[in-house]
């Protein structure tokens, strides 16, 4: 509440705050969108970066962080981005697969065991294969993607042990035929449900199940409404920093640099929170009364590779990217 005192404070201290805002108004004003709630690194790492990038570019450049999904679904934003309604934003390559194919290749099905092979992959040649594919849709991509992490499935019914536990169950996944494809792989039915819907969806039965990383598990309050959870890792995904491209250009080389810098170096400070974060996780669920199992994933594996998954895929990225992609992974994925 306002007293006397504070209210004179605040009307004295005005004109002072209008000047400085004034001297310091900033050239450029741009909307930077995240799925992600305020509590996740994603976001904290984003603002740290916003401030950097205001305070070395004398409060020229002023960018707006918008964590979960203030500015629409990802599907809208994606629009949005498409259009410069949006400047900025994070999003899973797979679901930037609708608009550019090839970006969901590193979410192929037990690509990746581990971090490191991530980060030499995604920093390296299949990375740089990806944000060129996506260049040609008029799209930047920052070259450090920002970890979201290997996923997991939940569910409210019963733990996932083996392949068949999977079949006929609804599945929420994000919006991508890549996502579709592999839980039709296991025998599911998959539901093609954006982050926003997510949480009311598995509290209204829509779906049964869904599956992600634990940070993002925990950060949206999943454990509310999913009962289980089996550690499969089947994929491993991540967020790529997306600039409108006319929106980036427009900006003075030097700002660019400025941006560049500071948005590359937060997402490597997030990928070391978030792996800290998908480690520690696990008590906090488990405290909220989550049951964890451990998972067997060859036989998961070897179902997606009997159900032509990965020739099926294979196909549809063609024989070169697949070759970046075996390489990365370390095997032949078949
Ligand atoms: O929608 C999801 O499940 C999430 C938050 O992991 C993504 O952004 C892909």
């Amino acid at each position: 509440m306002m007293n006397r005192r504070t209210l004179l404070a605040s009307t004295l201290a005005a004109p002072a705050l209008l000047r400085a805002t004034r001297a310091n108004a900033a050239e450029w004003t741009y909307k930077w969108a995240q799925n992600q709630p305020a509590s996740h690194p994603m976001y904290l790492r984003a603002q740290e970066a916003v401030e950097k990038i205001k305070a070395e570019t004398g409060g020229k450049m002023e960018i707006q962080v918008f964590p979960s999904n203030q500015l629409g679904s990802d599907t809208d934003t994606l629009s949005q981005l498409r259009s410069g309604a949006v400047e900025f934003f994070n999003l899973s390559g797979l679901i930037l697969s609708t608009l550019v194919p090839a970006a969901s290749i590193n979410g192929i099905g037990f690509a990746f065991g581990d971090y490191p092979s991530v980060w030499k992959a995604m920093d390296g040649e299949l990375g740089a294969f990806i944000r060129g594919q996506i260049l040609k849709a008029n799209i930047v991509a920052f070259d450090k993607i920002w970890d979201n992490g290997f996923r997991h499935m939940t569910t409210s019914t019963k733990p996932i042990v083996t392949p068949a536990d999977l079949v006929g169950m609804k599945v929420r996944v994000p919006v991508s035929p890549l996502w579709t494809s592999m839980f039709e792989a296991f025998g599911s039915s998959p539901i093609s449900i954006n982050a926003n819907e997510m949480y009311s969806a598995l509290q209204t039965k829509i779906a049964d199940a869904q599956e992600n990383p634990l940070a993002t598990i925990y950060l949206n309050k999943l454990h509310e409404v999913q009962k289980y959870c089996s550690l499969t890792g089947h994929m491993w995904d991540g967020f790529w920093l997306l600039a409108n491209r006319r929106a980036l250009e427009a900006l003075p080389k030097d700002v660019q640099a400025i941006v560049t810098k500071h948005v590359n170096a937060a997402a490597v400070a997030e990928r070391a929170d978030v792996e800290a974060l998908n480690t520690s996780m696990k008590g906090n669920l488990e405290k909220a009364g989550m049951v964890f199992n451990a998972v067997d994933t060859a036989p998961f594996r070897a179902r997606l590779s009997s159900a032509g998954f990965y020739k099926s895929w294979h196909a549809k990225y063609g024989d070169e990217a697949w070759a970046v992609l075996e390489k990365a992974a370390g095997s032949k994925l078949a």
